[in-house]
């Protein structure tokens, strides 16, 4: 028994009774894959994440990783490396890849509901396997030569960094001060120093590479003024074969909080010897290539701290199944009264459900959102233009990532106090799930940057379309007759709940637009950036969780025992979620209206 407890019916049931993936499989893109085999993967996956990813989850977090600062190397536990290399060697990581490298290019529903169980399981594991996954976008960008270079370093299990923080960059990415010399021989030297690079150094792999952002010497300032760069840790010959030491060295590895068997590196360029880099795409276009990772990175985030919270509820809820304390409290004066399971304590049950139904509205949210995917990958089989659907996936990732990342850090906070005073322990996994999943809501552009990129990019610039066209989705299902006259009470409170989260934006964008006079109005529209992505988060699960419970009233009668028990808990979470969650969005809306410049005016010297 490992520490992981994953949710493979909850998985399918998003993922085949939901969202009916199994209509697009044996055609299209997806022509090689039908759904028994889809479902055989997730179980393989299912069998991996339970035993032998898990197996080092504990040790690795006791025993992280050791950096010698003389070599600038970095040696790992072994038992990560088993994990590592048990996951490796299972080969899933083939599950995106597209078929010309060798891929199964499965749909991405299939791919997020894969990677869920080894985020849950062991994060550290899946952000280690990045390489595979980033060769592809380097070979999607690359010149020829870095097609080459992309296709051996998935043959030969190559590491791969995403390099952009410096010490006076983090959420200014633009800030970057790492200059690129241009070479006589088309190459270039980089020289600068980069912190807080994930996995830059490691004794699992014979080679890493890092997609570096620098600036060209000369280049213009903020990010569009970024290229990017590919640096391996070793030069490669023409044959294949590694050859020289480059100059990118790491410096430092960093004590954390959690996580702490993922090396997070300070990477030094050019100090010893140069560091030689390749223009990627031979284009500067850095940043828009980077963001093309930074987009799978943020879906990967906001799964992780789901699949860790989703864990941390299926822990507690075993933990509360079985710890017997106090009396039912109908009979709270009776002092001999039986003592009872503390599942039956109504403050337990809230706070497990809270659990329950956030874990599996966030599931949903993550296969939601990586359906809109499958249908850009649809479409673009089919050569169709995939603007609008590559929209909503944009509006629907910061809310996947900073929804998925603040609520799974505060509930989970939840899970402990369930085990009351056991939770704190390290005799049970939930306080290093608390440790592990604090740095979710951080990289990958903080919860404020989320906030500001859901606002600004993914609504203002896009003219509210994608925003509309979700809100019209929810809005139509408030309006339908789903759940056949089971739910219409908490369609109504959904309906309200949308009318409100526009009330929101509407203010946000009436603000916005009265700063053209007068600038300090964009201080409100800041006041209420994460507001308003928390308050669309809560509607978009709550209507997750509705369609859901509609899902499971169709299937309940007539079920075996195990699928009724299913059935009834997603009608209890979508029922609970709107009675409960939904009505404070409202608060949210009148504190939105009545946001004034007040604190923006208080003195720094006052806090
Ligand atoms: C980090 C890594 O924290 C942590 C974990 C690492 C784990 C590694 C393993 C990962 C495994 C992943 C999965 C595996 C597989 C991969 C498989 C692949 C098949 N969307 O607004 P502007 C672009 S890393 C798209 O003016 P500012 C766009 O090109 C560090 N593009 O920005 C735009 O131009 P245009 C993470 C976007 O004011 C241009 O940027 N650090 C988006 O200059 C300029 O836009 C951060 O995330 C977007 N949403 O700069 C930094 N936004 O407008 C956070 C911008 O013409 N900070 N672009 O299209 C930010 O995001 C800032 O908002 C900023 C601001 C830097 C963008
Ligand atoms: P700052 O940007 O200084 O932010 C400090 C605070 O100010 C935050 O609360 C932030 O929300 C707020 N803030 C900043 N600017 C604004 C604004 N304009 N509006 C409102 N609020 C704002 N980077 C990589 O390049 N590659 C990696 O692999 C990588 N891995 C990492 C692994 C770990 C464990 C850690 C801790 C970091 C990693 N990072 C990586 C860096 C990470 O992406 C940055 O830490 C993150 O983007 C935030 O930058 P910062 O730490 O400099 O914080």
């Amino acid at each position: 028994m490992t520490h992981y407890k994953s949710n493979l019916r909850d998985l399918e049931f998003n993922l085949f009774e939901v969202f009916n993936r199994q209509e697009l499989l044996g055609k299209g893109p997806f022509e090689e894959l039908d759904e028994d085999t889809a479902r055989t993967i997730l179980d393989e996956v299912n069998r991996l994440a339970t035993g032998v990813v898990a197996e080092s989850f504990e040790d690795a977090d006791r025993n992280p990783p050791e950096f010698d600062p003389k070599t600038g190397t970095v040696t790992l536990p072994e038992s990560l490396k088993k994990s590592y290399h048990a996951y490796m060697d299972a080969g899933w990581y083939n599950l995106d890849l597209p078929p010309e490298l060798g891929g199964i290019g499965a749909p991405r529903s299939l791919v997020w509901a894969a990677a869920e169980m080894i985020l849950g399981s062991n994060p550290a594991v899946h952000m280690y396997s990045a390489g595979p996954g980033f060769a592809s976008i380097l070979w999607e960008e690359g010149t020829e030569a870095q097609k080459q270079f992309a296709q051996q370093a998935i043959d030969r299990g190559w590491g791969a960094t995403m390099v952009l923080t410096e010490p006076d960059a983090g959420s200014d990415v633009g800030a970057g001060r790492t200059t690129a010399y241009e070479q006589a021989d088309g190459s270039w030297h980089l020289e600068g120093v980069k912190r807080f690079i994930t996995s830059a150094e490691q004794d699992m792999t014979e080679n890493i590479f890092h997609l570096v952002l620098a600036r060209p010497e000369g280049g213009k300032p903020g990010t569009k003024g970024l290229s990017l760069f590919l640096v391996p840790k070793f030069l490669v010959n023409e044959d294949g074969s590694l050859g020289e030491r480059n100059g990118a060295y790491v410096t430092n590895v960093e004590h954390k909080m959690g996580l702490k068997s993922s090396t997070t590196c300070e990477l030094t360029f050019g100090a010893q010897h140069p560091a030689v880099g390749y223009l990627v795409g031979d284009k500067h276009d850095g940043i828009r290539q980077m963001f093309m990772i930074i987009e799978y990175a943020r879906m990967m985030v906001g799964t992780k701290a789901i699949a860790t919270l989703s864990t941390g509820y299926l822990n507690a809820l075993e933990y509360a199944k079985e710890r017997v304390q106090g009396a039912d409290l109908t009979q709270m004066t009776d002092k001999t009264a039986p003592r009872v399971a503390i599942t039956n304590h109504p403050d337990v049950r809230r706070s497990l459900m809270t659990q329950k139904s956030y874990a599996e509205a966030l599931r949903a949210l993550v296969l939601y959102t990586a359906s809109q995917q499958d249908a850009v990958q649809v479409a673009k089989h089919d050569g169709e233009d995939t603007s609008r659907l590559d929209a909503l996936n944009d509006l629907l990732l910061p809310i996947v990532k900073g929804v998925g990342s603040e609520r799974s850090y505060a509930l989970l906070s939840e899970s402990l106090q369930t085990l009351g005073g056991s939770g704190y322990l390290q005799d049970y996994p939930i306080e290093q799930y608390i440790r592990d999943s604090k740095i979710d809501t951080l990289y990958e552009g903080t919860t404020a940057i989320q906030a500001q990129d859901f606002f600004f990019r993914k609504i203002v610039k896009d003219n509210g379309q994608a925003f509309g066209q979700l809100a019209a989705e929810i809005k139509d299902f408030a309006n339908s007759e789903a759940g056949n006259g089971r739910l219409k009470e908490e369609r109504a409170i959904l309906a309200d709940a949308a009318a409100d989260v526009e009330k929101i934006v509407e203010t946000m964008v009436a603000d916005a637009m009265r700063s053209a006079e007068e600038s300090r109005e964009l201080y409100k529209v800041g006041l209420n950036t994460t507001r308003l992505l928390m308050a669309v988060g809560d509607v978009v699960l709550g209507w997750l969780l509705l369609r859901q419970a509609d899902v499971a009233l169709g299937a309940i009668d007539g079920a075996g025992q195990d699928d009724q028990d299913f059935y009834t808990g997603k009608i209890a979470a979508a029922r609970f979620f709107a009675d409960q969650i939904l009505p404070r969005v409202s608060a949210e809306r009148r504190i939105a209206e009545n946001t004034t410049l007040e604190l923006m005016d208080v003195p720094e010297a006052a806090f």
